[in-house]
């Protein structure tokens, strides 16, 4: 960046003991990119699946809350905005990470411009069978008899779904899983009929990172969509001369 202040943006790092690549490379994240930001926003699916904040007893769990604790020590303020995998975190993780959570979606001023923050899964509305699935996992009610169950049958659960959404996914054409532009006009209607127009948005979810343009109302806005991190680690990181994504090491 150009020597001024920034904030940078992460999302879909699916960690998991399972996949240690990940791991290392958020473990270095934090200690030599992260720091220098006025902000930090993870815009969902930090966690390949989060199934209640009881589940931070575990090392693995606990340890990735604990690098983000410490970042927030540094003076980095933390926002979390959960994804599909992790839509269960709560206070108790926000607290031991040192964070704040966001809703989905969230409207932020970033360096004067007006930036909407989501996950994304929420524009694949071509996907009717997950919008169904989403709809019924957000339900409160089924939210906290998911959650009165005990761990180790939520993580079966969690596990079962994962296998479940795999196969689906497979039989899926890659089109229905991208967004869909007339969901994403419907979010920036609604939000702007409150407040000024939105100018950027910024999401995950696709694993197709770009940058795009739109044109909404006459204005033209810019969207940017978030790498994963199976591979690379990768971010996107702003300042008050525009944006732009970076990869490492
Ligand atoms: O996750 P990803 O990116 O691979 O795929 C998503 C959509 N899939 C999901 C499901 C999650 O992967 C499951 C893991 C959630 C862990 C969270 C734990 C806390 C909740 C625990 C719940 C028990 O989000 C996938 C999209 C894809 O993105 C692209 O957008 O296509 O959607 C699906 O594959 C969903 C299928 O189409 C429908 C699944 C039917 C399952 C029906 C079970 C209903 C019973 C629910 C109650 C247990
Ligand atoms: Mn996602």
């Amino acid at each position: 960046m150009s020597g001024q202040p920034y904030v940078l943006f992460i999302s879909d790092l699916h960690l998991t003991p399972e996949r240690p690549l990940p791991v290392q490379l958020f473990q270095r994240f934090i200690k030599e990119v992260a720091p220098g930001a006025q902000a930090l926003y993870i815009l969902g699916d930090f966690f390949e699946a989060w199934v209640g904040d009881d589940n931070l007893a575990q090392t693995f769990n606990q340890d990735i809350t604990s690098a983000l604790k410490s970042l927030s020590e540094r003076g980095v303020a933390l926002f979390f905005l959960p994804g599909n995998r992790d839509f269960l975190v709560g206070p108790t993780f926000a607290e031991a990470a040192g964070l704040t959570l966001l809703a989905d979606p969230t409207n932020i001023e970033l360096f004067g411009v007006s930036t909407l923050l989501a996950h994304g899964d929420q524009f694949c509305t071509d996907d009717a069978a997950y919008q169904d699935f989403r709809r019924q996992v957000r339900e409160p009610t089924w939210q906290r008899n998911f959650l009165a169950q005990a761990l180790d049958q939520r993580l079966a659960l969690a596990k079962a779904l994962r296998e479940r959404s795999e196969h689906a996914k497979a039989d899926k054409k890659p089109e229905i899983m991208d967004v869909n532009n007339t969901a994403i006009a419907a979010a920036l209607d609604l939000l702007t009929r409150n407040g000024q127009p939105i100018e950027r948005i910024i999401h995950g979810h696709t694993h197709r990172p770009a940058r795009h343009e739109y044109r909404h109302n006459g204005q033209i806005g810019e969207r940017w969509v978030l790498p994963d991190w199976y591979e690379t680690g990768g971010y996107l990181a702003c300042d008050e001369l525009g944006c732009q994504l970076a990869e490492f090491p």
